[in-house]
């Protein structure tokens, strides 16, 4: 590109930031003068208390921002994503953002976005596409990170012990970005300690009704689990619900690491049913709103926005508990 045409870009982009500020923020202002951006938003569906937040994020900031909101709850199936995506390409939306509830087979939706000119936001999950032109954006966490904190507590927790520590796994939904990072991340890091045995490990779709009932058939089918790992937090909270039924102490006899950090879990927590969280932030939608106006007025934006968390002891859970938000 020419040096002229570069400075005529930063130059029409300095306009339409500037027009963008003097008009105001509140949405009535931006929705007189004809600017109200719009932006149609997949969701994966409704599968736990970490995707209610999730939502509830989403919808208020985009009131709170004055973006008109498309809103489509894909009930964790691609091709109701799919679908959304394309039927918001035909509404001219003017940013497409999604959360991908598996990470392979996007490419063809996305080319067809590409050539409408839309440009699309990845929220909370990744896609594996090669072609990075195919989205401007991935803002969420870093699952990976997610996995090795949880099996750095393991690690820490079974320090000194010699025989083996049976652990069984509940995956989230396969194919996912959080189930397969949540689960090299904690391979990983426990894999220089032949003691921990992953006995088990099987897709609870990041449900309270799969996580109890595949943890009832890891009790039957294991003689001895030592550790149950669950990728999310309404995993296991289903899966207490196994583990009390089969007359065992959840958090005791079988000790409990998960991931998520909702509030249910840390009343669990509290009554000492699970023994160590790694949060998940899913209040992404302040965040989402301001990459999309970036976005939408030609300015550059990072291609990886990760959000900061923390992990919680049951006594740093409890005393969180009466102001946790989500
Ligand atoms: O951990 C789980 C939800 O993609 C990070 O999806 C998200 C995960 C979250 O169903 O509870």
């Amino acid at each position: 590109m020419s040096k002229r045409a570069v400075t005529a870009l930063v130059a029409g982009a300095m306009i339409v930031t500037l027009s963008a500020c003097s008009s105001g923020a509140a949405s009535s202002d931006s929705k007189a003068a004809g600017h109200k951006l719009t932006i149609g938003f997949s969701q994966v569906g409704a599968e736990s208390g970490w995707r209610t937040a999730n939502t509830t994020s989403i919808q208020d900031a985009a009131k709170k921002a004055g973006v008109e909101l498309k809103f489509s709850d894909a009930q964790q199936k691609q091709e109701n994503q799919i679908k959304a995506i394309r039927s918001f390409i035909q509404q001219k939306v003017d940013v497409i953002a999604f959360s991908p509830v598996v990470e392979s087979g996007w490419d063809t939706v996305l080319k067809e976005a590409k050539a409408a000119k839309i440009p699309v936001i990845l929220t909370d999950r990744a896609v594996d596409s090669k072609d990075e032109s195919l989205y401007v954006s991935f803002l969420g966490s870093d699952f990976v990170e997610e996995g090795k904190k949880a099996g750095d507590w393991l690690v820490k927790e079974y320090d000194g012990r010699t025989d083996d520590v049976n652990v069984v796994q509940l995956e989230g939904t396969t194919g996912s970005a959080p189930a397969n990072d949540r689960k090299s991340g904690f391979a990983e890091e426990i894999k220089g300690e032949p003691k921990f045995k992953i006995v088990a490990s099987q897709t609870g779709d990041f449900t309270r009704a799969k996580g109890k009932e595949v943890m009832q058939a890891f009790l039957k089918s294991q003689p001895k689990i030592d550790v149950l790992y669950a990728h999310n937090d309404d995993m296991a909270i289903g899966a207490i619900q196994a583990i009390e039924e089969a007359g065992k102490k959840p958090g005791v006899d079988i000790k409990i690491v998960s991931v998520d950090g909702v509030k249910d879990a840390f009343t669990a927590m509290s009554q000492g049913k699970i023994n160590y969280d790694v949060e998940c932030n899913p209040l992404l939608g302040d965040q989402l709103m301001d990459l999309a106006k970036k976005v939408k007025a030609g300015e550059s934006v990072e291609r990886r926005i990760k959000t900061t968390e923390g992990t919680f002891t049951p006594e740093q859970a409890t005393a969180a508990l009466p102001t946790r938000q989500y």
